[in-house]
């Protein structure tokens, strides 16, 4: 069988479960003997099975008829299988009892629980052993995860929705409504594909916004933080829906920093220009997703930044640009 076809395979059926897994990374797993695929597994649910071991089960299925032991077959996996119990065991071990002889792997888990130990456990048990297949798309399509493992911190995506005259809202204005209404769509499913969302206690009092992902599609609801010194109603919307972490710490960096040790890989940051502009002056965000629309709010609105291209001055490059109705959606990544 051609591995590398077989990674790819892999590799495109685990993005099915991407809103379902996450923070954990998707994970695809084939079995396949010298002429055909046997079964297939993937992590389709956090804290739910590991694709190694769905693709264990679902061959047992075939046993006698397709194959009639495990030595006969090869693991195909896009991620090394863990060395860790976690909230399911170890997979390395149960790939050891099944008696599988080789085993054929994306890429290292950067997690530090696991990080080269899986591949120890195969080894050491006389598994034949290949890394490194396709690596690239395998990191790419794990990117926060492998941010976070890597940078031991979350990735930190600022949102901001602008006017034309580059204004965020009018200050007495309960909510302002800026950009359209498939605009809004697309930052639900922004939302969806962030495993926390990141607010400050004035956006709160003022919007009373929920913050959730209202999409149509299976998603887990990305965990909710809130920065704010003073205390916050908890009827308020933001406490729908999933845990809220409150800090009351101003310090932003120290912040980020402790958010290592959380399970989560990817933050959305929806606040007002103090906070946003406040990230941004400490270095602490990783992308911009702008939306700006088309009508100006003009003078008694309040401007999301002092300058112009103050964006730039930041150290940001536009990546990329695309139209949405009558809005520009724009991504711009830190230089560098
Ligand atoms: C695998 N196969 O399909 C996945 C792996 O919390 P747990 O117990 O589910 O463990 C999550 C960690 O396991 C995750 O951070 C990553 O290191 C690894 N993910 N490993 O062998 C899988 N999803
Ligand atoms: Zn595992």
């Amino acid at each position: 069988m051609n591995f590398e076809e077989l990674m790819l395979r892999a590799v495109t059926n685990a993005e099915t479960f991407k809103y379902t897994a996450k923070p954990n990374p998707v994970v695809g797993a084939i079995l396949c003997n010298d002429n055909e695929i046997i079964s297939e597994g993937y992590h389709e649910i956090y804290g739910s099975n590991h694709a190694e071991i769905n693709a264990i089960s679902n061959a047992r299925k075939h046993q006698g008829k397709k194959f009639n032991n495990f030595s006969e077959l090869a693991l195909v996996c896009t991620l090394e299988p863990c060395s860790h119990v976690g909230k399911t065991g170890s997979c390395a071990e149960q790939i050891v009892e099944t008696g599988i002889k080789k085993v054929v792997i994306g890429t290292i888990d950067p997690n530090p629980k696991v990080a080269g130990k899986g591949i120890e456990i195969l080894k050491k048990n006389g598994i034949d052993v290949t890394v490194g297949i396709h690596e690239d798309i395998v990191k790419n399509q794990n990117k926060y995860f492998f941010f976070k493992h890597t940078n031991n911190k979350p990735y930190i995506i600022l949102k901001i929705a602008s006017s034309l005259d580059g204004k965020s809202h009018i200050e007495s204005d309960e909510r302002t409504i800026i950009t359209s209404k498939a605009s809004r769509y697309d930052v639900q499913i922004l939302r969806a594909s962030c495993d926390a969302i990141l607010t400050g206690g004035n956006t709160l009092r003022n919007d009373n916004p929920r913050m959730n992902a209202r999409v149509n599609f299976p998603t887990n609801q990305p965990k909710k933080i809130l920065l704010t010194s003073k205390d916050c109603d908890k009827e308020l919307n933001f406490f729908k829906d999933n845990d809220v972490k409150i800090y009351k710490n101003k310090d932003l960096t120290q912040i980020i920093k402790s958010f290592k040790d959380q399970d989560f890989c990817s933050i959305l940051i929806e606040a007002g220009p103090k906070l946003a502009n406040s990230f941004l002056e400490l270095g602490l965000v990783d992308e911009i997703i702008s939306y700006t629309s088309n009508n100006e709010l003009g003078d008694k609105a309040v401007s999301w930044f002092k300058e112009n291209n103050a964006i730039e001055n930041y150290g940001f490059k536009l990546e990329s640009s695309y139209k949405i109705d009558s809005d520009i959606k724009e991504v711009f990544k830190k230089n560098g």
